[in-house]
C-alpha cells in the first residue's frame, strides 16, 4: 500500500465518524505522492501523520438565555490545527450543522490555504451549532458573549486569531470582540473582520469574493480569455457571494443566479448593481430570504430547493457551502459548456463531481487557492492592528490583487514542477504542503 494511503487509513480509523474531514484530507493526500518521492525526509519525520492531527482541540458548553427567558445550551469548539508558520488563523462558523468533523475539515484546509497567502499565519477553525437565523440581535449578543466567556482563554493576537465564516459576520465579530476586551482588558487584533473605525481593515468584507474573481481572471487570462460578457452562475447570497457578484459586474460579466439554503433565483436579464444592492440590503439588514427577489423583480424565477448548476452558464462560482456541486450538477455544467469554476466556498465540489469536471477539462480554481483572499486580508488587518495603523482601500485592494495573482502563479508553477501542468488542484496542494512541511522540519518534533 502506498504511504499516503496508509496515512489516510490511520486518519479514518482514528475518527471514523468525520466524513467531511476524511474528504478534505484525501483530496490533498492523493495528490502528494510525488512530493514524498522527491522528499523522503518528510516521510521519516512523519509530517503527514502530524499534519492531519490537530495540535489542540477545545470544546466547551455555551449556555445563554433567549428572549423568552428560557435557558439554551449550545456547543462551542476551536480546532487549533497547525502553528508551524504563524498563529492559528481561521474563521468561526455558526450553523446548526456544525460538528467536530466539519470544523476539522475547515481547519485542515485552512493550514494549506494560509500557507499559500505567503503571510505568517497557521491554520485553525472553530464554531458552534448555534443557529443565528431568526434570533434577535440581543439573543445573538448574549450567545456571542457566552461563547467568548470560554474562548478568550485560548486566543490572542499572537496565539490564535478567529474571524467570520458562515453565520458569523460583522455583527457577531463586534459582540465577541467587545466581550474579549471586557474579560482581558486588552485592545488587540484578536479577531479579524472588525468594523471599520475600531480596528477593521477596509476591503476585508469584500476580500473573499473579490479574491475569488481575481483568481478567476488569472485562470482565464492563462488561456487568453476574460470575464467580460461571460454568464456567471453564483450560489449563495451571503458575504462571499455578494462581493463575488460585485466584482464580476465590475469586470463586465453577467450574474444570472444567486441562492440561499431555500433555493435559487434565475434572472435572465442579469442581476445588475442596483439589484445586487437590493439583495445586500435584504440579506445584511432585513435578514430575509432570496425568494423575495422575484416579488421585487418579476422577470426573475425562483427555484425552490434547487441549486443553480442546471442553468446555462460560462462560469460557475460556488459560494455557499461544502459539497454543493454534486455529480448531477457537474454533468449539467459540462453539458452546458461551462468553461471555468472558481470556488468561493470551502470544498464546494464533491469528489465525484470534481472527477467529471476535471475529465471535461474545465478550468478549476480550488477553494484553498481561490478563496484565500479573505484570510489574506485578515492577515493584512493583523498587520495594521499590530502597528496601530490604517491603510486605504486602494492599498489593501492592490495588495489583495497581488496576493491572488501570486497564488495563481504558485499553483501553476508547482503543478508544472511536478509534471502536471495546468492542474491547479495539484499545484495548490503541493505548494501549500511544502511550505508547511519545511517549517515543521525546521522546528523539530513538536
Ligand atoms: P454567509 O453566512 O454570509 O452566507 C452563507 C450563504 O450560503 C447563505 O446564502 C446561506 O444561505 C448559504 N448556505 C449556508 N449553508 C448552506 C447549506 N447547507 N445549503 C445551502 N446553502 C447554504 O457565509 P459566507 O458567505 O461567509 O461563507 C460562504 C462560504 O464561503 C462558506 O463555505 C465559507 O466557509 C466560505 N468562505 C468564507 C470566507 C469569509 O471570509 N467569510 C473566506 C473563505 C471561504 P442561508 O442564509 O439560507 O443559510
Ligand atoms: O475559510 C476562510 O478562509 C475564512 N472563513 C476566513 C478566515 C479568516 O481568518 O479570515
Amino acid at each position: 500500500m502506498s504511504y499516503v494511503k496508509e496515512a489516510f487509513d490511520k486518519v479514518k480509523l482514528r475518527d471514523p465518524e468525520q466524513p467531511e474531514f476524511h474528504q478534505a484530507v484525501w483530496e490533498v493526500l492523493e495528490t502528494l505522492e510525488p512530493v514524498f518521492e522527491s522528499h523522503p525526509e518528510f516521510k521519516d519525520a512523519k509530517i503527514l501523520e502530524r499534519l492531519t492531527e490537530p495540535e489542540r482541540i477545545i470544546t466547551f458548553r455555551v449556555p445563554w438565555v433567549d428572549d423568552k427567558g428560557q435557558v439554551q445550551v449550545n456547543r462551542g469548539m476551536r480546532v487549533e490545527f497547525n502553528s508551524a508558520i504563524g498563529p492559528y488563523k481561521g474563521g468561526l462558523r455558526f450553523h446548526p450543522s456544525v460538528n467536530l468533523g466539519i470544523i476539522k475539515f475547515l481547519g485542515f484546509e485552512q493550514i494549506l490555504k494560509n500557507a499559500l497567502t505567503t503571510r505568517p499565519i497557521g491554520g485553525g477553525k472553530g464554531g458552534s451549532d448555534f443557529d443565528p437565523k431568526g434570533k434577535s440581535d440581543m439573543e445573538v449578543m448574549r450567545f456571542c458573549q457566552s461563547f467568548m466567556n470560554e474562548l478568550f482563554r485560548h486566543i490572542g493576537a499572537n496565539v490564535d486569531v478567529p474571524a467570520g465564516d458562515i453565520g458569523v459576520g460583522g455583527r457577531e465579530i463586534g459582540y465577541m470582540f467587545g466581550q474579549y476586551k471586557k474579560l482581558t482588558r486588552k485592545w488587540e487584533g484578536v479577531l479579524t473582520g472588525k468594523g471599520y473605525g475600531w480596528g477593521g481593515s477596509l476591503i476585508r468584507p469584500e476580500a473573499t469574493g473579490y479574491g475569488q474573481v481575481y483568481f478567476l481572471r488569472e485562470m482565464l487570462a492563462s488561456k487568453g480569455d476574460s470575464i467580460e460578457g461571460k454568464k456567471c452562475a453564483i450560489s449563495g447570497s451571503g458575504n462571499v457571494a455578494q462581493y463575488c457578484a460585485k466584482k464580476v459586474l465590475s469586470y463586465g460579466g453577467k450574474v444570472i443566479t444567486m441562492s440561499d439554503s431555500g433555493g435559487y433565483i434565475f434572472d435572465k436579464d442579469g442581476i445588475d448593481e442596483d439589484k445586487l444592492a437590493w439583495i445586500m440590503d435584504l440579506k445584511n439588514n432585513r435578514r430575509g430570504r432570496i425568494k423575495e427577489y422575484v416579488s421585487e423583480y418579476t422577470g426573475a424565477v425562483y427555484h425552490e430547493g434547487k441549486r443553480p448548476w442546471g442553468e446555462n452558464c460560462d462560469i460557475a462560482l460556488p459560494s455557499a457551502t461544502q459539497n454543493e456541486i454534486e455529480e448531477k450538477g457537474a454533468k449539467n455544467l459540462v453539458k452546458n459548456g461551462c468553461l471555468a469554476i472558481s470556488e468561493g466556498a470551502n470544498m464546494p465540489t464533491s469528489p465525484a463531481a470534481y472527477g467529471i469536471l476535471s475529465k471535461a477539462g474545465i478550468l478549476f480554481g480550488p477553494a484553498k487557492a481561490a478563496n484565500a483572499g479573505g484570510v489574506a486580508v485578515s492577515a493584512l488587518e493583523m498587520s495594521q492592528n499590530a502597528a496601530f495603523d490604517e491603510w486605504t482601500s486602494e492599498k489593501v485592494d492592490s495588495k489583495l490583487d497581488k496576493i491572488m495573482t501570486g497564488i495563481h502563479q504558485q499553483c501553476s508553477d508547482a503543478a508544472e514542477e511536478y509534471n502536471q501542468k495546468g492542474d491547479l488542484v495539484v499545484g495548490a496542494n503541493i505548494a501549500g504542503f511544502i511550505k508547511v512541511a519545511n517549517a515543521m522540519m525546521s522546528q523539530g518534533v513538536v
